[in-house]
């Protein structure tokens, strides 16, 4: 199984180029970083970390209803170099604090948008209550989500290898450390550069406190294991995510998409595409800033597929594993199983899987509003929420509300409900079609099968924008045009409303279409050379992350 593999770690760059499986020039990049760590830090790093930028081919905004996601690794990806600081390293102005102190961390980043930071874990007594809870302490980073701060995903990284490794009752200290950054996954922009960051962070921190090694612990992590860690310090700066991006950035392969499924437990399967397809990815150039909106978008989202799962299983009589203090957070998919009598340890296979989503697509009219005659279909208002969920409001509130930032007047869970059921069977329809197709099939055959896969596509661009509404004006434009100039399908990737399309292009015209895009897409016009190439790329999907170790 894929995710239970250890993360690679190389000790020859000749042998690490060749498994990234791409064709761009990575030795460079890696040996200038390298230099100017030597440069900044007066030493050589003793490891560089990579993690990549991911693009989702299809699947979105269904990985926290805890259905299969079909993404892939981008060449693109950020770079961590690291080494530990010894005590008797001073800072540039010959002070020692905090230089010394246990942990501390001092980054930089290659490209000077990102200036310069120095911070050290603390650690405060725990907010938990009970008598456990008095002595303890527990470490503490300042992060403040409402601000997007380049070394927030530093510190999420750095959250949870303290909390794993370094539990403050241990009495073991992290080393202090020097991070030199740099990233080719452009930011905001649906590539998942957030998730590269906080992989290849948490990573960094792993290795120079010497907990990837496999002398130095008896059992080595494996790729699913950072998947959650990584998942979890994510969440820290404020989004609610599901996984996607940390699975796709840590288990990826070169040359096959990932289906990543979360239920009962993170699995990952490789898939081979078929011949002849290349994704191609064009940036929007509308930034979503998700720290900035997640109230309104992104959470919005979460909270409405959640409730309305509650309110589905009311509907639809499954059971809700309830107690008197807690309610349970049920999801679409474990409704969904429910409802379909899956047992633990058989759980459906995809054929059953595909049937099941099929019925529970005519399932849904219970979440469309009962007051129709009031707000006809703008949705369900708090109130009615909680009239529909059976909850009391104190156990509503504490429920869905009391732990994610959300701002709306009417919530929509018809629209979002059709949309997760509905993509979530397009993932294994269009996963299908890439098994399905063999080696020997004839290329007409070859032809109608990724005019399927580009169907597939479209109609996700049309749920992601009319029942998710998570697209935006530029991205509908963009994914226009992309079909005009010859893609089979082409959709927002990502949690949208701006960020980058993904379009499957036949590989006989990508040179046509990406000229054709730049020179229609009006927010190119002006762009030249490098600035261009940066907006639109052909990518294969390339190599999960892994750490360097100089020696
Ligand atoms: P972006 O904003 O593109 O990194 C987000 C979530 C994913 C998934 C997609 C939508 C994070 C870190 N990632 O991706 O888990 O829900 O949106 O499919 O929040
Ligand atoms: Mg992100």
């Amino acid at each position: 199984m894929a995710a239970e593999q250890s993360i690679p770690i190389y000790t020859n760059l000749n042998e690490l180029y060749q498994n990234l499986g791409t064709t761009l020039n990575h030795a460079e990049r890696w040996n200038y970083l390298a230099e100017e760590f030597v440069q900044r830090f007066g030493r050589k790093p003793a490891y560089i970390a990579r993690a990549p930028g991911r693009v989702n081919l299809i699947g979105e905004h269904i990985d926290y209803a805890l259905f299969g996601a079909f993404p892939a690794a981008v060449e693109r990806d950020i770079l961590i170099a690291c080494a530990p600081r010894s005590a008797t390293i001073r800072g540039p102005s010959q002070e020692l604090e905090p230089y010394q102190t246990s942990g501390s961390v001092i980054i930089e980043n290659l490209h000077s948008r990102y200036p310069r930071q120095v911070f050290a874990p603390s650690r405060r007594a725990t907010t938990g209550s009970g008598s456990d809870a008095v002595h303890a302490e527990e470490w503490h980073l300042e992060i403040n989500p409402k601000e997007l701060r380049w070394e927030s995903y530093v510190k999420a990284g750095y959250y949870g290898v303290l909390e794993r490794y370094f539990p403050p009752s241990s009495g073991q200290h992290p080393v202090p450390v020097d991070l030199l950054v740099t990233g080719t996954v452009p930011a905001g922009s649906g590539l998942s550069s957030s998730a590269a960051m906080v992989v290849a962070s948490t990573l960094a921190f792993l290795a120079v406190n010497d907990k990837l090694d496999v002398n130095s612990i008896s059992k080595k992590l494996t790729k699913g294991e950072l998947v959650m860690m990584a998942m979890e310090n994510e969440k820290r700066v404020g989004v609610n995510s599901g996984g996607l991006d940390q699975a796709a950035s840590v288990i990826s392969n070169p040359g096959a998409a990932l289906y990543i499924t979360f239920f009962p437990s993170l699995a990952a399967s490789p898939t081979p595409l078929p011949k002849g397809a290349v994704f191609v990815c064009a940036n929007s150039l509308v930034v979503s800033d998700k720290a900035v909106t997640a109230k309104t978008n992104y959470n919005l989202r979460v909270v409405e597929t959640l409730v309305g799962a509650r309110i589905l299983a009311r509907n639809l009589g499954v059971q809700l594993h309830d107690t008197d203090i807690k309610k349970e957070k049920v999801t679409y998919r474990e409704v969904l199983g429910r409802f379909a009598g899956e047992e633990v340890g058989s759980e459906l296979t995809a054929d059953e899987l595909t049937k099941a989503l099929e019925g529970m697509l005519k399932n849904l009219d219970g979440l469309k509003s009962t007051k129709a005659s009031e707000h006809g279909a703008t949705g369900v208002t708090i109130d009615e929420m909680i009239e529909l969920s059976l909850l009391t409001e104190a156990e509503f509130t504490e429920t869905y509300l009391s732990w994610i930032e959300v701002e709306a007047t009417y919530f929509q869970l018809y629209k979002r409900a059709k949309h997760v059921f509905s993509e979530a069977l397009r993932v294994l329809q269009f996963r299908q079609t890439c098994l399905d197709v063999s080696e020997e099939v004839g290329e007409e055959k070859h032809f109608e099968v990724l005019q399927k896969l580009g169907e597939l596509m479209n109609e996700s661009q049309t749920s992601c924008a009319e029942l998710y509404q998570c697209s935006c004006p530029e991205i509908d434009d963009l994914t226009k045009l992309a079909r005009r100039a010859g893609a089979l399908g082409s959709r927002v990737t990502g949690a949208g409303w701006g960020g980058c399309t993904v379009s499957l292009v036949p590989e006989a015209i990508v040179d046509s279409f990406i000229a054709k895009v730049k020179e229609t897409y009006g927010p190119y016009k002006g762009l030249e050379g490098d600035r261009l190439g940066e907006v639109i790329f052909a990518t294969k999907p390339s190599s999960g992350a892994c750490v360097y170790k100089f020696e």
